[in-house]
């Protein structure tokens, strides 16, 4: 999944070079980990809710390629009828409710399903992917406090990477997540983000206790944004050596090296690779060979203050 991950964006930022993807592209490159692992311990009628960093989440929880792409290419035939973008892409078939351009507003969206999963009683959770960013926004505090005196299963997982946009997060944060979950009385663990079989350990007991007793989670993931905020950011505001700290501290390459020392052989690598490769190009290939948008639809979806509905 990590390498489905990784694949699928470094895809996307050749496409974005080439100028074939519209608007913007936020890559999460660095942090694969933290989603492949957190969706391999949910089930297809838990949600999801992501960020503008959300690619990894969105494959991560079972979307099909095909129409991901088209999504990102702005195609006719792309989960969103490529109205929403890389920064935009839902799912409601798969329990994606969506990532967010708007920093943290995928949380009480995510707090909400909780309270309608809590509701159904059948056991599933929802959880929530945000940066470290989103943590100084008031709607982070009302869902914590929400979701603890109401007992919803939300598992809020924090990719810290320890930037928002061009700033360090101890210039904008008066105190960390691991405070603000015990002012709260919120279960909190802290992991190598980097390392899945670590996210994925804290993960698995987090949601296995909240399947069977509803109540929030917080996990928060020390992880590292290889790009810049955005492609085509110069990145001048980083030091050198983050670069070489980054590419030792690599998820693919900290779980290459742990499936090696159990003596997965290179062959199984090369062939995974070969099996992520066909996968991209055939989903790829269709995105591209499917049609754009029809202008005469443009108003098809679109709710007006007045109430009606055009289209
Ligand atoms: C409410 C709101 N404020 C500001 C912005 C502009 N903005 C976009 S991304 C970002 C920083 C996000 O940082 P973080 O949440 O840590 O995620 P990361 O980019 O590090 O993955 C900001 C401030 C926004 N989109 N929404």
């Amino acid at each position: 999944m990590m390498l489905l991950i990784r694949r699928a964006e470094e895809t996307l930022q050749k496409l974005f070079l080439d100028g074939k993807v519209p608007g913007f592209l936020h890559l999460s490159i660095g942090q694969e980990a933290v989603a492949a692992a957190v969706s391999s311990c949910l089930g297809a009628r838990d949600t999801v809710s992501s960020n503008h960093r959300g690619h990894g989440h969105t494959i991560a929880k079972g979307v099909a390629l095909e129409g991901f792409f088209a999504e990102i290419l702005g195609k006719a035939t792309g989960l969103c009828k490529g109205r929403g973008g890389s920064m935009h892409v839902a799912d409601l078939k798969i329990g994606m409710l969506g990532a967010n351009g708007i920093v943290g507003a995928g949380i009480p969206i995510t707090t909400g399903s909780a309270l309608a999963l809590k509701l159904q009683g059948e056991g599933h959770i929802a959880a929530v992917y945000f940066g470290d960013g989103a943590l100084a926004e008031g709607v982070v505090h009302e869902c914590f406090n929400i979701a603890k005196l109401w007992s919803l299963p939300v598992l809020f997982v924090c990719e810290n990477n320890g930037w928002s946009e061009f700033s360090p997060t101890d210039r904008q944060l008066a105190t960390s997540l691991r405070q603000m979950a015990t002012a709260y009385g919120i279960s909190y663990d802290e992991v190598d983000g980097n390392d899945a079989r670590d996210v994925r350990a804290s993960a698995e007991a987090a949601i296995s206790g909240m399947r069977s007793e509803a109540r929030p989670a917080i996990l928060e993931c020390r992880t590292t944004r290889v790009r810049g905020h955005f492609e085509g950011d110069k990145q001048d505001y980083r030091h050198a050596d983050e670069a070489a700290e980054m590419a030792a501290r690599d998820p693919l390459l900290v779980t290459r090296r742990q499936l090696k020392s159990e003596g997965v052989a290179d062959d199984w690598f090369a062939g995974l690779a070969e099996t992520v490769e066909a996968e991209i190009d055939t989903a790829l290939a269709a995105a591209f060979a499917a049609p754009e948008p029809n202008p005469n639809d443009i108003l098809a979806d679109v709710y007006t203050v007045s109430g009606g509905r055009h289209g």
